[in-house]
C-alpha cells in the first residue's frame, strides 16, 4: 500500500468526563507505554508524537437535563477538533488515544474540516447514538454519534458547550460491516475515520475498559478488520478509546488490554500478521 514513509500523528486525548468512571484519561500514556510508536516506526512510519492535549475541568458545569459534565465535555471536544484538523491538515494520519468516546466528537468534526467527504466506520459493542432524551444513563460517551448526524438535528436539544458544532454527517456516511456484493460503480474512494472502541473485543481480550459486554469480537474478527480497512489505502484517523488502565484485575489483565490496542493500531497501519512486507534487500548469507 502506500503508507511507507508516510507520516502518522499520535494525539493524545487525556479525558474522561463522558462517563462517570474515572481512569480513562490514563489510557494515552497506558497504550504509548504498551510500545505504541516503536511499533509504528517499525513499520516504516515517520511518527510524530504531539503528546497529549491539556484538557480543562471547568468549575461551573451544571447538569443539562441528566447530562453531566456538558460545558467541559462540549470544550474539550472543540480542543480536539482543532488538533485533529491541524494534523490532517498538516499530512498526517492521526492516530488519537483516548480517553472517552465521546471524544469522536471533535475528533470525527476536526477531520472533516479536512476531509468534508469522509466516511465513519463506528466499531465498538455500543451504538453511541443516544439523544440525551433517550440516554439512560446521561453519559456523552454514549451519544456522540447523535451530535454528529444531520438526521437526527430536530431529535437534539441545544446541549450547553455545543454551540460551535453543527451537525454534518448524513446517515449514509456511516459505515455497514458485512456488505458481501458491491459493484464497481457503487464504491465510492473517500477518506475513513476508524473510530475503534476497545470494547468492542471481548472481554476476555480487553477487560480493562468502563463498559464490556459479553459476546464480543474475537481477536481474529477485530484484526481482520483492522487489516481490511488498511488495504484500502483510505485511513485517514483513527480512535482509540475507552483502555481505562485502572480497571484491571491484575497486571496482566492490564497489559493484554493496552497490547491489544496497540496492535489494532499497527494493523490499521499495515501490520500483517504475515509479515510487514517490508522488502530485505538482500536475504543474509553465511560466510
Ligand atoms: N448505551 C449506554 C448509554 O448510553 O449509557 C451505554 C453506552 C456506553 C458507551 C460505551 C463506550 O461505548
Ligand atoms: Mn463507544
Ligand atoms: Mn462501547
Amino acid at each position: 500500500q502506500q503508507n511507507r514513509s508516510h507520516s502518522v500523528a499520535i494525539l493524545g486525548a487525556p479525558f474522561s468526563k463522558g462517563q462517570k468512571r474515572r481512569g480513562v484519561e490514563h489510557g494515552p500514556k497506558a497504550i504509548r507505554d504498551a510500545g505504541l510508536v516503536e511499533r509504528l516506526s517499525n513499520l516504516d512510519y515517520a511518527v510524530h508524537d504531539f503528546g497529549d492535549l491539556t484538557f480543562k475541568h471547568l468549575e461551573k458545569d451544571e447538569h443539562f437535563m441528566h447530562v453531566p459534565f456538558p460545558r467541559t465535555v462540549g470544550r474539550a471536544n472543540k480542543l480536539l477538533s482543532g488538533a485533529v484538523s491541524g494534523a490532517v491538515g498538516a499530512g498526517h494520519t492521526c492516530i488519537m488515544l483516548g480517553g472517552d468516546h465521546s471524544l469522536a466528537i471533535g475528533s470525527v468534526e476536526g477531520h472533516a474540516q479536512q476531509c468534508p467527504d469522509l466516511c465513519l466506520i463506528w466499531v465498538d459493542a455500543h451504538a453511541d447514538i443516544n439523544t440525551p432524551l433517550t440516554s439512560p444513563s446521561g453519559n456523552l460517551h454514549g451519544q456522540s454519534v447523535a451530535f454528529l448526524l444531520k438526521d437526527l438535528q430536530d431529535k437534539m436539544p441545544e446541549v450547553p458547550g455545543f454551540s460551535w458544532l453543527k451537525p454534518f454527517l448524513s446517515a449514509r456516511d456511516l459505515v455497514y460491516i458485512g456488505l458481501r456484493d458491491v459493484d464497481p460503480g457503487e464504491q465510492k474512494q473517500r477518506p475513513i475515520h476508524l473510530s475503534f472502541d476497545i470494547d468492542a473485543f471481548d472481554p476476555s481480550l480487553a477487560p480493562a475498559t468502563g463498559t464490556p459486554v459479553n459476546g464480543g469480537l474475537t481477536y481474529r474478527e477485530g484484526i481482520y478488520l483492522t487489516e481490511e480497512i488498511h488495504n484500502t489505502g483510505l485511513l485517514s484517523v483513527m480512535d482509540v478509546v475507552e483502555v481505562n488502565p485502572t480497571l484491571g484485575a491484575t497486571p496482566e489483565a492490564i497489559e493484554a488490554t493496552t497490547s491489544l490496542a496497540v496492535d489494532v493500531v499497527a494493523s490499521a497501519l499495515g501490520q500483517t500478521r504475515e509479515g510487514a512486507h517490508i522488502a530485505f534487500p538482500n536475504i543474509p548469507e553465511p560466510k
